[in-house]
């Protein structure tokens, strides 16, 4: 496969990198006209993209479309798609991957980008299909017969993260009756506090873990099957699994169940494959399921246009580069305007850092002096309004803002006070903390003055149904990967989280007393020893 350049290198950089000099005003007259509000708006699966409060005119779009073009931004998410094999670093030992959770949905087209993927994911929503239905009809019961209503999802990391946002997103959809919980700390009080809630009698155990050894995963499982043993069930009539085919947990003896997740997709990327769809399918039904993943394939899809306009991932991620390596802002905050998105910053905070966190490009060499991924981070709105919006505002530091909200609410119970309804209520905070940032407003009190111009954009849908849900999902992967692929990094390892898994292993040797004698010298070891010793006692 073709080699791809760094960006400093790319010809349309230094163009770029001179407007930069001197960015759209957005508290300037006439900035935010009527005309401009309607031009700077792109539309896809669902979703408005109003991006007038961007500091960007139509001089650094054309530069952002040719930066798109010349560093290949769409062939290589069509080669992706297809699978290419792009989880690699040139020269040098990496996973040497293809990179396809896009085929986990999809499985709505004639001849999907993938055909060999997408037909695994078809077999594993088959057999999830079936297992739904067996729930249903009362052939897979308790020992007594009874219903399984409940489920604890136990994974942590991308196991974790991706389908607890989507599960939460997503609760207005839930089927009556059924209920799910989480575990994912290795904090004994994570599984104690969800263990005090359920009646194990009628539970599934739903373990989730690619690699099958995951630390806090098999802990917590262990936990849980001594929990079951107590109360004199068999964990083997209780518990699931979802893994990689081939691992330490694909076990047919151990598990009523074994679904698969495949290694070319990565556990950030993976809320779609069964890593997902099998708690959301349980809590949700498989309709529901179907509707998320449609939703995503649609996005999807949109990714692949080549035009700019025509593209909201990758104008989204592109309108990112701009804040980011031209503009030089250190971090990106995603404000939700939906308690039901609550959780979705922290997915995307590990699928955009753990992705785009990288300091070597794909050749192995260092990236610098060009900065890579963000610092992202986000809660929902109102609530951020009274906690950290001071900074928003007149903070020394400039935090593009991506806006996330819906005309109407998901349950459709509002009530009308003072002449708005709550949702109403909620759209105007967040169109007016659009306005606010850009504009700015003077005073002759400095301490009453907005300075304005901090960067920001909306996204804007109907409602949080499922299958948008899937393509809010689908956008901000496809987002991570464009800007990846512009940074000319890896997205898809995840290298820096090794260090600290290996030393924490060796800490418990210490802690469990071993190596004491080791206790000599100024090396690390013995620091660890130390640490080691003053947790112990
Ligand atoms: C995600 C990472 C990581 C992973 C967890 C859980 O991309 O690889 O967050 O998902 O470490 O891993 P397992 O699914 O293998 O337990």
């Amino acid at each position: 496969m073709k080699r791809w350049q760094a960006l400093t290198e790319v010809p349309v950089y230094p163009h770029l990198a001179g407007l930069a000099q001197q960015p759209f005003d957005l508290t300037s007259p006439g900035a935010l006209a009527p005309a401009r509000m309607q031009q700077y708006c792109c539309s896809a699966a669902g979703f408005d993209l109003l991006y007038a409060t961007q500091r960007v005119n139509d001089e650094v779009l054309a530069g952002l479309q040719e930066l798109a073009d010349q560093c290949g931004l769409v062939e290589q998410f069509r080669q992706m798609r297809r699978g290419a094999i792009m989880n690699r670093i040139h020269g040098f030992a990496s996973e040497e991957r293809q990179v396809l959770h896009t085929a986990c949905r999809d499985l709505f087209a004639d001849n999907p980008a993938e055909p060999v993927a997408s037909g695994q994911a078809g077999r594993e929503m088959a057999k999830l299909r079936t297992f739904l239905e067996e729930l249903e009809n009362g052939s897979l019961a308790n020992a007594q017969g009874d219903p399984l209503d409940t489920m604890i999802h136990v994974g942590i990391g991308g196991s974790d993260l991706g389908p607890r946002s989507v599960y939460e997103a997503l609760r207005a959809y839930k089927r009556p009756g059924r209920r799910v919980f989480f575990i994912s700390n290795v904090d004994p009080d994570d599984a104690a506090a969800v263990l005090r809630q359920v009646n194990l009698a009628s539970t599934l155990v739903n373990v989730v873990s690619k690699s099958g050894t995951t630390l806090e995963t098999l802990t917590n499982e262990s936990l849980i099957r001594r929990a079951f043993e107590g109360q004199g069930l068999d964990p083997a009539r209780h518990c699931i699994a979802v893994t990689g085919e081939g691992s330490p947990m694909d076990s047919p003896v151990r598990y009523l169940r074994s679904f698969y997740m495949f290694d070319y997709i990565g556990g950030r990327y993976s809320s779609s494959s069964m890593v997902g769809t099998v708690m959301l399918g349980f809590a949700l039904g498989i309709e529901v399921v179907l509707e998320f993943l449609e939703g995503a394939s649609l996005m999807d899809l949109a990714a692949e246009e080549t035009g700019l306009q025509q593209n909201l991932p990758l104008l989204l991620a592109l309108l990112g580069v701009w804040n980011h390596t031209f503009l030089g802002s250190a971090t990106v905050a995603v404000l939700p305007y939906s308690q039901a998105l609550h959780r979705f910053s922290a997915h995307l905070q590990q699928c955009d850092m753990e992705s785009n966190g990288k300091s070597v490009s794909r050749s192995g060499e260092s990236v610098a002096p060009l900065k890579t991924g963000p610092i992202l981070w986000g809660e929902p709105g109102t609530n951020g309004q009274h906690a950290f919006y001071q900074l928003l505002h007149q903070g020394t530091e400039v935090v593009p803002v991506e806006f996330i909200g819906f005309r109407h609410s998901q349950y459709g119970e509002d009530l009308e006070i003072e002449g708005s309804t709550s949702q109403q209520k909620l759209v105007a905070n967040l169109l007016a903390q659009s306005l606010a940032m850009a504009r700015g407003q003077e005073n002759e009190n400095p301490n009453r003055r907005f300075p304005g111009n901090r960067p920001n954009l909306i996204l804007l849908a109907d409602r949080l149904t499922p299958k948008i849900m899937g393509a809010l999902l689908a956008l901000y992967e496809a987002k991570i990967v464009f800007q990846g692929f512009c940074w000319n990094i890896n997205s898809f390892d995840q290298e820096g989280v090794q260090l600290g898994k290996v030393l924490a292993g060796r800490v418990l040797d210490l802690m469990r007393g071993g190596r004491e004698k080791d206790d000599v010298g100024l090396s690390p070891e013995m620091t660890l020893i130390k640490m080691a010793k003053m947790v112990r006692e």
